[in-house]
């Protein structure tokens, strides 16, 4: 089956091999943003536009940094329906998505067959579009983050460095094993279909949120003594893991609310500007257990669980 006509139930069908292991697709369109306009997209106000879905973490990643880098009125954004059919995902007017103000396109394909009509990958969010030039930039969501942390300096807030130098080889190699153990690990156990392909990914997933509560107990952010894009990579997870990924990815050793130190970092970073307010409940819940079907046929969405998210988290003791 070729990736343009993709399973209708099951989109991700041919990134999971013989084994029975998922293997995600390599990115494809990688071009760089530049702050000294070195490459063809070079960063400028009102140029760029980032479509993204509520649902998805990687797209949450950036639209926590475009945030907290006050780069809202820099780079234009819109939202998808978070419920995706045989069609991908689409552009609708609905709470808390809409259709697509730049081109109005009813699909993100068109976006992506616009850039490229041999264009043969999945069409994910995050990417980003270039008015200018009319294509997509990138939607390789490592780039998109750093690109905006260090190559749109100029608009963005100067009190914020989520990349700063001094730290970048530790975020660098703490991002590369929640990558691979949490941030995907949760899809590598979900989207497994042989019992030892799911159980080696759920065993790495628990065995590495082992590792972050132990790290998590003696300070108070991932890397250093601040906020930086190792936080952003792993927020987007954890406030998908009781909702989403312990039930639908059958994620279910323990859940987010029983790691003491993960849980009271998970609510530290909510209860921030930034964080909280960009988690949408009902299209990550609607998104993953409608969108599914070969893992929720009946597409029922769970009403629980009941979590509080806004419990105070007593992490300032950690600096
Ligand atoms: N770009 C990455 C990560 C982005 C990603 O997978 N996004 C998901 C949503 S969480 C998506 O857009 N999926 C569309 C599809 O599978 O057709 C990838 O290709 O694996």
């Amino acid at each position: 089956m070729s990736s343009n006509a993709r399973s209708a139930t099951n989109p991700v069908k041919d990134e999971v091999k013989a084994s029975g292991k998922f293997v995600r697709q390599p990115y494809t369109i990688r071009d760089r943003f530049s702050a000294d306009g070195s490459t063809a997209f070079p960063a400028e106000r009102d140029r760029y536009h980032l479509y993204v879905s509520l649902a998805c973490p990687w797209a949450h990643r950036s639209i926590i940094v475009r945030k907290l880098l006050g780069l809202e009125d820099v780079i234009s954004m819109s939202v998808v329906d978070p419920v995706r059919d045989e069609k991908g995902w689409a552009f609708r007017d609905g709470p808390g998505h809409s259709e697509d103000p730049v081109n109005g396109f009813a699909y993100l394909s068109e976006a992506y067959l616009r850039t490229d009509p041999n264009y043969t990958g999945r069409y994910t969010v995050p990417c980003i579009w270039d008015r200018k030039t009319g294509r997509l930039v990138t939607n390789n969501f490592p780039d998109i983050t750093i690109d905006f942390e260090t190559q749109f300096t100029e608009f963005s807030n100067p009190d914020v460095d989520l990349y700063p130098e001094q730290l970048r080889d530790e975020i660098d190699a703490v991002n590369e094993v929640i990558y691979e153990d949490v941030n995907n690990g949760v899809y590598r156990a979900g989207f497994a279909s042989t019992q030892d392909a799911y159980e080696e990914a759920v065993g790495a997933v628990f065995a590495r949120f082992g590792w972050l509560e132990d790290r998590l107990s003696r300070q108070r952010y991932l890397v250093g003594d601040q906020l930086t894009e190792s936080d952003i990579r792993l927020f987007p997870t954890l406030v998908r893991f009781d909702v989403a990924y312990h039930y639908h990815f059958k994620c279910n050793l323990w859940r987010l609310v029983d790691y003491p130190n993960l849980w009271g970092y998970a609510r530290d970073l909510y209860q921030r500007p930034g964080f909280g307010e960009t988690v949408n409940f009902d299209h990550i819940k609607r998104h993953y257990f409608m969108t599914h079907p070969h893992i929720n046929p009946t597409r029922i969405v769970p009403k629980g669980p009941i979590l509080d998210w806004l419990e105070p988290h007593g992490r300032e003791r950690l600096g």
